[in-house]
């Protein structure tokens, strides 16, 4: 490697970022990383997906916040960062991407190449990053190596900006196995194949000459040691009681002293008395500082770009909680606390944005999906907030005088019996199939483009159309024109007409007109949703009913009504069944649905309003 004059390298550091599409098996290999290095004690049990540390991640299976950690193979730290697959959280990919020199591109070896796969390999090529390939999941059976590696290539071929990106190691791993080899057909006993990989080809840190520069990638929280500051030092070395200054997006500076310097091992960070150019640290003594800022000494003041991260497409309202059972279940319920919360995540979720409305109590959060969103809400709820949210809805802006919509590349892997019942649903959501290929089993890939308003509301539907057995997948592909509203084919909803407690009886008579998603001895009140209706309409009905007492015994009246168990949403399905007029309410103990206009009569006005609007517009 070329030794520039005013550049050096370290060759006893390695830094890399862990890239694929959701699922393809990145955080199940950092965890053969950490065993097959030894980070951890012989007798320590440490079980599976090690990193998805966050309650959420180890509920849900997935990862949603990028991480950092470290193992030393042959006397070098390799600096390791987990990012998440999921295209609702691939801001995180953007805001990690920058600490590595190199990456590890997973792809599943049955699935191949994916939408996000492209997405975080045109990320990592446009970054410079050495890339190599490790195709996983070989234990799978119907594993499809050669066509896998045929449109890896091709995927390279399309995104590379330099030709020697072109060249670029392939290794054949099992994960879950913990074991990787070069060629196919000889499985290796472990996965040091993959470390002296990333040993021979990944570049060194390169290091400049000057003072402490970092740019801040991450930030975590300690009860003692208060805020720390992650990234990776570009210049310079930091030690303890070292004075720092730090500079915002605004160019704002602030001064701090540096408390303590850690790196990383294994999931500890070690104290060191200095860290230099080259390694990814955690830096605590810092109060004021954001994700994206730099820090650095004050004699060589220069800030490092700041971390880019793509549009945000879709939006909710979030604002206090207006029911007639408000405040009964959070600790945070007021307005002030739910301002300061939304807008303290700001500044480590990158990809969201808050904005004040014209109404105090109601704030506008954009995001980069509903589950990105919905992953604040739960985080939110589980801290003791209570709020009501509204549905979600694509971010439509206007360029050059014209409307645009996001649109997204919808990919669907199915069972051709469901072609027909996808295609209809689809057709209805405004969007258009761009390919489908058949492998001769029955098995179908079809994708899509459409826009991300089609979208919203979509994943339950595809789930229960195709009984469970079909999976897919969306990544933002752009800002189009406009293409005019789609017509909600929801059913209407049962709405409680009264303030009380749900009854066997009640319940029993709304079953007759619906589904019911409330069990006996609910609190309801007037305006809330407790079930789907089977007609379009909405319609009132009273869940508090009892049964008229009569002294006359029948004999087939008094068997006890048999309820069937209510439809219980979770809270993703919450936000995808509610239409405009509806509100989610939520709290840490319950997820309600409601109308947004609690009464009856509120809710005739409305509608006859609307129909008068539409009509004098008409004229
Ligand atoms: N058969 C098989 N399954 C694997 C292998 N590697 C991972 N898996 C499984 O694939 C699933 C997803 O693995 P993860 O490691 O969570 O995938 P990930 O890429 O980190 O997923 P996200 O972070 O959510 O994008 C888990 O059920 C793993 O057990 C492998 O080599 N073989
Ligand atoms: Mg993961």
């Amino acid at each position: 490697m070329q030794n520039l004059p005013y550049m050096n390298y370290r060759n006893d550091i390695r830094n890399i970022a862990i890239i694929a599409h959701v699922d393809h098996g990145k955080t199940t290999l950092i965890d053969a990383m950490l065993k097959q290095s030894k980070v951890f004690r012989d007798n320590q049990t440490v079980g599976e997906l090690i990193m998805d540390s966050n309650t959420l991640e180890r509920e849900k299976g997935i990862t949603i916040m990028a991480k950092n950690t470290a193992v030393v193979y042959r006397d070098v730290k390799i600096n390791i960062i987990d990012t998440p697959g999921h295209a609702d959280f691939s801001g995180e990919v953007e805001r990690v991407i920058s600490m590595a020199d190199g990456c590890l591109l997973l792809v599943d070896s049955v699935d191949g190449p994916m939408p996000q796969t492209k997405f975080v390999l045109r990320h990592a090529l446009q970054r410079g990053l050495k890339t190599i390939v490790i195709i996983n999941k070989i234990d799978r059976p119907n594993t499809q190596i050669a066509e896998v590696t045929s449109l890896i290539h091709d995927l390279f071929l399309e995104l590379a900006t330099r030709t020697e990106q072109l060249d670029f190691h392939i290794l054949y791993a099992s994960a879950k196995e913990g074991i990787a080899c070069t060629e196919p057909d000889k499985p290796g006993k472990d996965i040091t194949s993959i470390f002296d990989c990333i040993l021979a080809n990944v570049p060194p840190p390169r290091i400049e000459n000057g003072l402490f520069q970092m740019l801040v990638s991450n930030l975590d929280y300690d009860s003692h040691k208060g805020r720390i500051a992650i990234g990776r030092i570009w210049r310079g070395t930091v030690a303890p009681h070292d004075s720092i200054i730090s500079i915002n997006a605004d160019g704002d500076v602030n001064y701090h002293e540096v408390a303590e310097v850690f790196t990383h091992l294994g999931l500890k960070r070690l104290k060191v008395d200095q860290a230099e150019a080259g390694d990814i640290v955690a830096v605590t003594g810092i109060e004021k500082v954001s994700i994206g800022d730099t820090i650095t000494s004050p004699e060589q003041p220069t800030a490092l770009p700041r971390i880019e991260i793509g549009e945000p497409t879709v939006e909710m309202t979030f604002g206090i909680n207006t029911s007639p059972l408000a405040g009964r279940e959070g600790r945070f319920c007021t307005t002030r606390q739910l301002r300061e919360r939304l807008y303290r995540e700001l500044e480590s979720n990158l990809s969201l944005r808050v904005h004040d409305t014209n109404s105090p109590d109601t704030f506008m959060v954009k995001g980069r999906g509903e589950l990105h969103l919905a992953i604040l809400i739960e985080t939110m709820r589980r801290e003791g907030y209570e709020f009501e949210i509204s549905k979600p809805e694509a971010i439509t802006k206007t360029i050059d005088g014209k409307l645009v919509e996001p649109v997204e590349v919808l990919t669907i892997d199915t069972n051709d019996e469901y072609i027909g019942v996808l295609s209809e649903i689809l057709s209805k959501r405004q969007a258009k199939m761009i390919d489908m290929r058949n492998d001769g089993h029955g098995n179908v890939r079809m994708v899509f483009n459409i826009p991300t308003k089609g979208l919203l509301g979509f994943r339950s539907s595809f789930l229960t159309s195709t009984r469970g057995e079909s999976i897919m997948n969306t990544i933002f592909m752009g800002f189009e024109p406009w293409q005019g509203e789609i017509i909600s084919t929801r059913n209407g909803v049962l709405v409680s007409s009264e303030q009380g407690f749900a009854i066997t009886y009640g319940l029993s008579n709304a079953q007759g007109r619906g589904l019911t998603f409330i069990k006996p001895g609910t609190q309801v009140y007037e305006g809330m949703i407790v079930g789907l209706n089977s007609r379009l309409q909405d319609i009132p009905v009273n869940v508090c009913k009892e049964k008229k007492k009569t002294n006359i015994r029948s004999s087939t009246s008094d068997i006890a009504v048999k309820l069937t168990p209510p439809m219980k949403m979770s809270l993703e399905q919450a936000i995808d069944f509610v239409i405009k007029d509806e509100l989610v309410e939520v709290t840490p103990k319950n997820i309600r649905l409601r109308k947004k206009l609690l009464t009856y009569s509120q809710r005739l006005r409305s509608t006859s309003a609307a129909r008068l609007s539409v009509k004098s517009r008409a004229k």
